[in-house]
Order: C-alpha cells, then sequence, then structure tokens
C-alpha cells in the first residue's frame, strides 16, 4: 500500500469478507480489487476489451484519477471511499441504468443505516436522510456523499457502471482524529495527502458540500459489508429493470428529493427554471418552466 495509506484498525478491502455477505448470483462472481488504480472505470474498460463475464465488478481503495461526468474529478482518497465499477452487457436501452444504480447505492445504505442510528460522539446526531438528485447524485442530509457515472464502450454493447460512495472520509472535528500534518512530499501531481487518518479529508472545494456516511454518524462503517450490499442490491434491481423498467423508476421517484422542487437545470448551455414535475420512463426530467410549458430534459445538471 503507497500513497495515502490506511492507518491500523481501517477497513481493507478484501474479496473474502465481500463474498461472506454476497449473494448476488452474477454481479460480482468476479472481483478485482486494486490498492490504486487512476479510475476504477478505466480498468473495467480494459478488462472488457479483453473479454470478462457480465457482472464482473473493480474495486480500488484509491482512484488517482477519480472521474466524474464531463471530466471533472471524482476526490478518492485511500481508506475513505467505495470506488468500484460493474461490467454489464444490457440487452436492452441503457439510458436508466444511472438511475438503476442510484436506487440500488440507496437501498444498500439504508439497509445497513438506519433511519435513526446511534450516533456517536463526532457525529451530526438527528436523522440519517439517504435521498437521489437527479441524475446521478446521492446525497446524505442533503450533503453530496455519492455519484454515479455509467459510460457505454464497444458500441454500447458494453456499459461500465461506476459508483462511488463517501463511507469512512472522517469529520474533521472527530475526537479521534489528531491535527493534520502538512501535506507530504512525494504525492502524484494533483494529489494532496494529509497525514493521520491516512486518508485525506474533502478538498477546500468540496468540505462544505460533500458529505460521508462516518461523517453523519460519527462512526466507520465496514466498506466490505456495504459494498456486498450494494452489489446484492445492484443485482436486484438491474433485473427488475430488465423485467420491467418502470417500477424501479417509481422506486426513483420515492426515493428522490428532485421530484415537485423548484429547480434550476443546466442543459444545452442554457439554463432553464422550473418545478421538477416528474422523471419519466426513460429517465429523463420533466420540467414544468416557469411559463407554464414542459421542457423534457435527458442529461443536465440540477441545483437546488
Ligand atoms: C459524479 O460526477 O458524481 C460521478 C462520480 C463517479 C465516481 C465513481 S468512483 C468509481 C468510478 N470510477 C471513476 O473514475 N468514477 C466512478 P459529477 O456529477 O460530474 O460530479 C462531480 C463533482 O462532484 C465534482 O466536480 C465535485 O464538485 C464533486 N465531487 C468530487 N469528488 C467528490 C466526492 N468524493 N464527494 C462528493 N462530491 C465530490
Amino acid at each position: 500500500m503507497g500513497q495515502g495509506s490506511r492507518v491500523k484498525g481501517q477497513d481493507k478491502i478484501e474479496s473474502i469478507k465481500i463474498k461472506e455477505h454476497l449473494t448476488a448470483k452474477f454481479i460480482g462472481t468476479e472481483i478485482y480489487i486494486f490498492d490504486r488504480v487512476e479510475s476504477t472505470n478505466d480498468t473495467a474498460r480494459e478488462l472488457a476489451k479483453k473479454g470478462c463475464k457480465e457482472g464482473t465488478v473493480v474495486i480500488a481503495d484509491l482512484q488517482s484519477k477519480g472521474k466524474g461526468r464531463l471530466g471533472r474529478r471524482w476526490e478518492s482518497p485511500s481508506g475513505a471511499g467505495i470506488y468500484l465499477s460493474i461490467i454489464l452487457k444490457p440487452k436492452k436501452v441503457v439510458s436508466q441504468l444511472t438511475l438503476v444504480a442510484g436506487v440500488a447505492a440507496v437501498e444498500a445504505i439504508k439497509g445497513i443505516i438506519p433511519p435513526h442510528p446511534p450516533f456517536e460522539k463526532g457525529g451530526k446526531g438527528g436523522i440519517f436522510r439517504v435521498s437521489l438528485k437527479w441524475p446521478n447524485d446521492i446525497n446524505i442530509n442533503g450533503k453530496k456523499a455519492g455519484g454515479i457515472l455509467t459510460e457505454g464502450i464497444l458500441k454500447g454493447k458494453v456499459v461500465i457502471v461506476g459508483i462511488g460512495i463517501n463511507v469512512n472520509t472522517p469529520p474533521l472535528s472527530h475526537p479521534l482524529r489528531p491535527p493534520l500534518s502538512p501535506p507530504s512530499e512525494g504525492g502524484e501531481k494533483g494529489e494532496v495527502k494529509r497525514g493521520g487518518w491516512g486518508v485525506e479529508g474533502f478538498s477546500d472545494e468540496l468540505k462544505d458540500k460533500a458529505t460521508s456516511i462516518m461523517m453523519e454518524i460519527g462512526k466507520r462503517v465496514d466498506r466490505n459489508l456495504l459494498i456486498a450490499e450494494l452489489l446484492n442490491s445492484f443485482e436486484y434491481w438491474y433485473e427488475k429493470f430488465i423485467e420491467e423498467g418502470e417500477t424501479v423508476m417509481k422506486r426513483w421517484r420515492e426515493l428522490s428529493d428532485t421530484v415537485g422542487r423548484r429547480i434550476k437545470v443546466n442543459a444545452e448551455n442554457q439554463v432553464f427554471e422550473g418545478i421538477a414535475e416528474m422523471i419519466d420512463s426513460e429517465g429523463s426530467l420533466m420540467l414544468r418552466q416557469n411559463n407554464g410549458s414542459l421542457k423534457r430534459v435527458s442529461a443536465g445538471e440540477v441545483c437546488y
């Protein structure tokens, strides 16, 4: 383990520990775990090009070039998060797979963290609310705690679903957290390594708008357990989606805090404003604009 290595007591991601909880039949039959990759989506793409089974999963403890949409960066420090990619060969249109993964991720988190968990010192206390923000954000108590990046390759025959979740990114004020040491020398360009916890907290850009499960509840979560739950949940919702997509879209709407809200959407190089009326069966956002007309947005950025 190199840069940003874990401190003693932190969970190591291990196939054997994931498999203890894995009930999925084809998602995760092959799991590749790396200490460090540039991006699990890129590693998955290489594997898929060489040929691999549907349901193969790539997981990393650290991503040095974790990606968001449109070339944005996904902060992926060691020991802190789940960064994984699932290789799929779906037989039907896949524009909704980001939403399928969102439902799966929220259900997995809800499955292991109750809405009123026992909050430990350093956690915020109160409620633990996980929700979806169109199209690809996983929020906890209104802050971004995860994201999904779906990429089609080989002319759409293979789809890589990348999921990132901030699990054990420590709160700055946690009583167990030693003072941050200065950024260390020798890190790769663009990486800031902080000492003490062996994990990097969020960058200044993110610290007010991002959160982790640990920041909310004040204690670490077993990443191996959450990975297994995520894969089980993904298989369940993916199979439902293949059978009949509408059930998954319905669940997405229930878990989302976008629908019914006044929002601004950046799409097609313009800003549209109005009420998010619904997410249609294709996963597109239907926006009731201020002038009364209904605008269908299939890709874009929402703010509220
Ligand atoms: C996303 O993009 O939210 C998709 C993130 C997908 C990450 C996974 S990890 C496994 C797989 N391999 C990859 O390389 N990627 C996937 P987007 O909606 O474009 O949001 C990106 C924005 O989120 C950034 O511009 C930041 O503002 C913010 N951000 C970056 N890192 C974050 C983090 N760890 N937590 C919360 N927000 C973050």
